[in-house]
């Protein structure tokens, strides 16, 4: 990697191209939720086996220092469409059910990238980047602005997440199979007094939560916020992966023969982990293992259909997480009972909501037979580098107003041998924190302006943190040997990148020619 070049004085020159000595791939953007580093074999879990995943590390390279921009889900999702960190713009935190969109249709986004490149493009499954106008969806009628208004010429989403209501797709622009006499209402305070919740009717939960989730009930399971009508509309939490999967099976088949641009965005391993029955109890994890064999069963399905399609060699993978592993998210789903020796972190410290390693480096992997290389990386990638990569990789040209904060990294992304990855990296957590990891080379700042973090030992009681931690990452992945104190400077000129950083505005340059 890289090092030594700060990001204010290193110049671009031009964009990478491949020259065009290959057909535009196929690109297909598999983002799973709350994954964790340590959770797939090919990244060294024993407990749970998954040989799709692992076939696309034996086909493609796999990152040691691959990571999602933040720490959870609606930020990262914000910065690998937009190019921009989210801590750039406020409101990006965790989006609530009734959220209006977050990304405006004149935002030049990863998908206006390959339309312009002349790709199809549809987004199957999470979204949670809020729908609608300023006043917020309207569940009832057209959802716009959405994903159709800034790239996507196709849509089937889980609008929030799967434990914030509702429960249904929406299809393009429309809440899928509402029927309009029986309007669907979404809100944050109880419609009426009776209104069954997880509180009131508990003893009927087929989930139990261990914390919030205890309002409007569905499909047996308390959620995050409150809604009534659109029966005909609601899902099944134990239909999502099939949906997802029947869906891009449909959608890759109709668009074969052009190249197109596929955001796979599973909602496993997210609570409530209720995954469908031929998962249920299969792995030794409970929910939560089950449901990484039911997203590794989602990725052999696409793998599969592109063989059939005669399609693997044309297709570009892109294999990530949105943040890093959680167990106990609010539901009681044994998945800390059932731990065992599973570390879903893999060996690092913290994961989902923290600004540790274990929050945002997750799986990452990269396929193209032919293209790019088999095996390991350790470059530093990130998910907001998407954006910049494809551009490049496509001779797009990016508007110097957008991607703010995405690097071309495609050369690293292939695995050539001259390649560096990123020269400095910026994790955030949920946002307002203040919170922040810088890492640079081997040293990570870890800045904790809140003095507090969640989930450092994978449980979400908060731990008091001093505000600046240094780690070395080569000698102590784990984050546990604070070296604040023997090197001051270190501290004092991390700090100061990072708030050069923030303080900029934006880290991708201007193009010079
Ligand atoms: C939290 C939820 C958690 C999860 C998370 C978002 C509670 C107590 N916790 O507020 O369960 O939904 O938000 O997860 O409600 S994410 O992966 O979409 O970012
Ligand atoms: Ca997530």
């Amino acid at each position: 990697m890289c090092r030594c070049i700060p990001f204010f004085f290193a110049v671009v020159f031009g964009c990478y191209s491949f020259g065009f000595g290959h057909e535009k791939p196929n690109v297909i953007v598999i983002m799973v939720d709350d994954l964790g580093y340590g959770d797939v074999s090919c990244y060294g879990a024993h407990s749970v086996r998954t040989p799709q995943i692992d076939r696309l590390a034996k086909t493609g390279l796999r990152f040691t220092s691959g990571y999602c921009s933040a720490s959870t889900c609606t930020p990262t999702r914000y910065s690998l469409l937009t190019g921009t960190y989210a801590f750039r713009k406020k409101g990006t935190g965790v989006a609530p059910p009734n959220s209006p969109a977050l990304i405006q249709p004149d935002v030049f986004t990863l998908p206006k990238i390959f339309k312009r490149a002349g790709y199809a493009t549809a987004v199957i499954g999470k979204w949670h980047l809020g729908l609608g106008g300023a006043s917020g969806p309207n569940w009832n009628g057209e959802l716009k602005p959405g994903p159709l208004d800034i790239g996507f010429d196709h849509s089937l989403i889980l609008p929030t997440t799967n434990d914030r209501v509702p429960q249904v797709y929406v299809n393009d622009y429309r809440v899928e199979n509402l029927d309009p006499r029986d309007p669907l209402w979404v809100g944050d305070k109880t419609p009426s007094e009776d209104h069954p919740t997880g509180v009131t009717h508990r003893n009927t939960l087929k989930m139990d939560w261990s914390h919030g989730h205890n309002q409007t009930i569905h499909n047996g399971i308390g959620r995050i916020g409150f809604y009534t009508g659109g029966v005909k509309a609601r899902f099944r939490d134990e239909d999502l992966a099939d949906r997802w999967v029947d869906e891009s099976l449909r959608w890759i088949e109709m668009h074969k023969e052009r190249p197109f641009f596929l955001f796979f965005a599973s909602h496993d391993l997210h609570v409530p982990r209720m995954v469908h029955e031929r998962f249920q109890g299969k792995s030794s994890l409970g929910p939560r293992g089950d449901a990484i064999l039911e997203l590794d069963w989602s990725v052999g399905q696409i793998l599969d259909s592109l063989e059939k399609h005669d399609l693997s060699e044309k297709t570009m993978i892109v294999f990530c997480s949105d943040n890093g592993p959680v167990l106990d998210d609010g539901y009681k789903d044994e998945a800390i009972e059932r731990l065992g020796g599973h570390k879903p972190a893999g060996p690092f410290r913290g994961g989902k909501y923290n600004v540790f390693e274990g929050g945002t480096r997750t799986p990452f992997i990269v396929t193209w037979p032919e293209h790019v290389s088999h095996g390991v990386s350790e470059e530093v990638v990130c998910t907001i580098d998407l954006a910049a990569s494809f551009a490049s990789l496509l001779q797009v040209e990016l508007p110097d107003d957008s991607c703010l904060d995405s690097m071309n990294v495609m050369e690293a992304l292939m695995g050539k041998t001259s390649a560096s990855g990123r020269d400095f990296l910026v994790q955030q957590d949920n946002g307002a924190s203040g919170n922040f990891g810088y890492r640079e080379g081997k040293w990570k700042l870890v800045r904790h302006k809140s003095r507090r973090a969640t989930n450092v030992e994978l449980r979400l009681n908060p731990t008091e943190m001093s505000e600046l931690q240094l780690f070395d990452l080569e000698e102590d992945p784990n984050e546990s040997d604070d070296l604040s104190e023997r090197f001051p400077e270190e501290v004092e000129r991390l700090n100061k990148a990072l708030e050069d950083v923030i303080e900029a505005g934006r880290t991708r340059l201007v193009t010079t020619e």
